[in-house]
């Protein structure tokens, strides 16, 4: 018998991890016929926003982005997107970057059809730097690079690495076993979520087990350390903030 009094979710001073037993939705204006549950944002003490978003077979999402971008991901099913003068048919591991200033809108074409999406006040960088393209429309495909020489852990880089880009989105894929090499202690911020498997995070000292489906919100130097176990490779999406000035300008 399932307890209704237990989770394994926590929200903590400078991390939390949200499993989908504890999803409350929220209403999003020009989002419908979905359910938007709001894992990671401001109110927490981060400085961005993580939506996890299950859409009904006519679900809508629909608006403009104003001074934040946002980075949508399809997890599962099918929809149609237009972004910023372009469109496409999107299905599981397409993603769409929408930039400031640009309008969107996402119209499921399947019931249950579900899309993270990351939400940040884009920084502009002065001096001559470029922008960032009008709209970006791609799939993750394959496992990525080994990384930092271990073939157990391989990391998939979604956006261009540029100075235009002042979010990074990578999908980090551990066989059974694998590990982070040492224990991360850094300013940037994390956004996760996993795509498959399971293992055991560890948040400032505190051990976690994690799987499919749960959130991390990992605050600027929060340490971090994960283990990969289970008989599939363990998969999590994750946002970092990138390529800018770590004062205050
Ligand atoms: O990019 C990163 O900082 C990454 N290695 N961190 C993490 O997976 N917790
Ligand atoms: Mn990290």
């Amino acid at each position: 018998m399932e307890i209704s009094a237990l989770t394994r979710s926590v929200t903590k001073r400078n991390h939390a991890i949200i499993s989908p037993d504890g999803y409350v939705n929220s209403n999003i204006p020009g989002w419908k016929h979905c359910t938007a549950n709001v894992v990671i944002n401001e109110a927490m003490g981060a400085k961005f926003c993580q939506i996890i978003t299950t859409l009904n077979k006519d679900g809508e999402l629909k608006g403009e982005t104003h001074a934040a971008e946002i980075f949508f991901y399809v997890i599962k099913g099918k929809c149609h997107a237009n972004a910023g003068g372009g469109e496409k048919e999107l299905s599981r591991g397409h993603y769409v970057y929408v930039p400031v200033e640009t309008a969107y809108q996402f119209n499921s074409e399947e019931d249950g059809t579900q899309v993270l999406s990351f939400h940040k006040v884009y920084e502009s960088l002065p001096g001559g730097y470029s922008p960032p393209p009008p709209v970006i429309f791609d799939k993750a495909s394959g496992d990525g690079e080994k990384y930092l020489g271990d073939p157990a852990l391989r990391m998939q880089i979604l956006l261009p690495d540029k100075p235009a880009f002042d979010m990074a989105v990578n999908i980090f894929t551990y066989d059974s076993g694998g590990h982070l090499p040492f224990v991360e202690t850094h300013v940037m911020e994390h956004g996760l979520l996993y795509l498959q498997g399971q293992g055991i995070y560890m948040l400032d000292h505190e051990w976690y087990p994690v799987k499919t489906g749960d959130s991390i919100w990992m605050a600027p130097y929060c340490q971090q350390w994960f283990t990969a176990m289970g008989k599939e490779p363990a998969v999590y999406i994750y946002y970092k903030n990138v390529n800018r000035f770590p004062t205050i300008q």
